[in-house]
């Protein structure tokens, strides 16, 4: 019994506007043509395989195509739903749920909490746990955010256990999450400020029942494990790198192998090489812009930030000239040798956090508007509400 896990595809994900189509599927491409040499019972997709709901056609319709390659190959697909793609409450169609229409023979989208089976596996499913999903409004009077991530906590575990009781043979089970644990890694770049995040402790999954624990949503590959039964606790990362946060990162999936009549699987990493690449030029002082590695800037979204005791603009302009023709996409530069995320010249591609962007449009309109300067704060935070309400569950914010 042989499974691959992935998680975090972000499928549609927009890296740069200027950065070339051939990026799209290149890490898709790479995870199909290895599935299909290597030829898994089950690819299990821990969540955010799209980066929105409804992803554009062309997105699709790649997606699509996958489906159809694995599953003419007697390959099935498992795919839980993530922040990125959940619906976010329990009527809300997605895209996904085209699948779960067709009723394509091993074909699983588990956009809800329970017990799945394919190939003879048991699969306990956790999708992204939106708060509105697991808490009814009526039944918790819910007093704060601590509060609502703790009862959630309970509901998610208290299922978890009913679902495993529900377990009748002696297959192998799978528990699989989209969700942080406490004791992960989040990237530098992955935003979870806003939101309020749940997490959840590795301990707390020790069930002894489950073999393997498929997990989505850290970006950062990671293995744990169970404090009492070891189990392994693992995050693939996102397939792709999605931002400079990720530039150090290996990116991949696991291949995941139970042999006959055991429990215990063995666990391998597989590298996807066509992981787009982000390259940092950190300059320190004037003499750093002449240890620019030109091969990789040639491959890379790359960036200038300012460190220290970097002054001379003149040699920033024209390092900047040459990176807008040579590196395969120039996304700008940070400023870091002031105040904490303060940017200099054109603000850049996700340099600062939505919540700062308001912040600084505010204060810009401050200048000639009355009303917006006796408001600013007032509007500010009603901003940051709305902000978090759109974004709910997602690492946009
Ligand atoms: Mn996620």
């Amino acid at each position: 019994m042989k499974i691959i896990h992935t998680a975090d595809l972000h499928l549609g994900f927009n890296a740069y506007p200027k950065e070339g189509a051939e990026q799209r599927f290149a890490s898709l491409n790479f995870l199909e043509d290895y599935a299909l040499k290597s030829k898994p019972d089950i690819v299990l997709i821990a969540g955010d395989l799209f980066d929105r709901r409804d992803p554009p056609s062309f997105v699709q319709e790649r997606f699509a195509l996958f489906v159809k390659n694995l599953t003419k190959n007697g390959i099935g697909i498992f795919i839980l739903t993530g922040n990125h793609e959940g619906p976010p409450n329990k009527e809300r169609r997605i895209h996904l749920d085209v699948y779960s229409a067709l009723e394509i023979p091993n074909v699983i989208v588990a956009r809800k909490m329970g017990l799945y089976k394919m190939k003879g596996v048991n699969i306990v499913a956790v999708p992204y746990p939106y708060k509105k999903n697991l808490l009814a409004k009526d039944k918790y009077k819910i007093e704060s955010e601590e509060e609502a991530a703790k009862l959630m906590n309970e509901v998610i575990l208290k299922s978890v256990k009913k679902y495993l009781e529900k377990v009748s043979d002696k297959n192998p089970v799978i528990l699989t999450m989209h969700i942080g644990v406490s004791e992960g890694k989040v990237g530098s770049e992955q935003y979870l400020a806003l939101t309020n995040e749940l997490t959840i402790s590795v301990s707390d999954l020790d069930f002894e029942e489950v073999s393997y624990i498929a997990m989505g949503h850290l970006h950062e590959m990671q293995m744990l494990s169970t404090p009492r039964n070891n189990i392994p606790v693992v995050y693939p990362g996102s397939l792709e790198r999605l931002n400079f946060g990720e530039e150090n990162n290996k990116k991949g999936f696991f291949e995941v192998e139970f042999s006959e009549g055991t429990h215990t699987p063995s666990m391998e990493f597989v590298e996807n090489p066509f992981a787009r690449s982000f390259y940092t030029i950190n300059l320190r002082k004037d003499e750093d812009t002449e240890n620019v590695d030109w091969n990789k800037a040639k491959k890379s979204i790359t960036r200038i930030k300012l460190l220290e005791d970097f002054e001379n603009e003149e040699i920033l302009k024209s390092l900047i000239e040459k990176l807008k023709k040579e590196s395969y996409v120039f996304a700008g530069i940070t400023d870091s040798r002031r105040e904490k995320d303060e940017t200099a010249f054109a603000v850049t591609h996700r340099a600062i956090s939505p919540k700062q962007a308001i912040e600084k449009y505010l204060s810009e309109k401050a200048k000639n508007n009355e009303f917006i300067k006796k408001e600013k704060e007032k509007i500010a935070e009603v901003s940051t509400e709305i902000l978090k309400e759109v974004f709910e569950g997602s690492e946009e914010v």
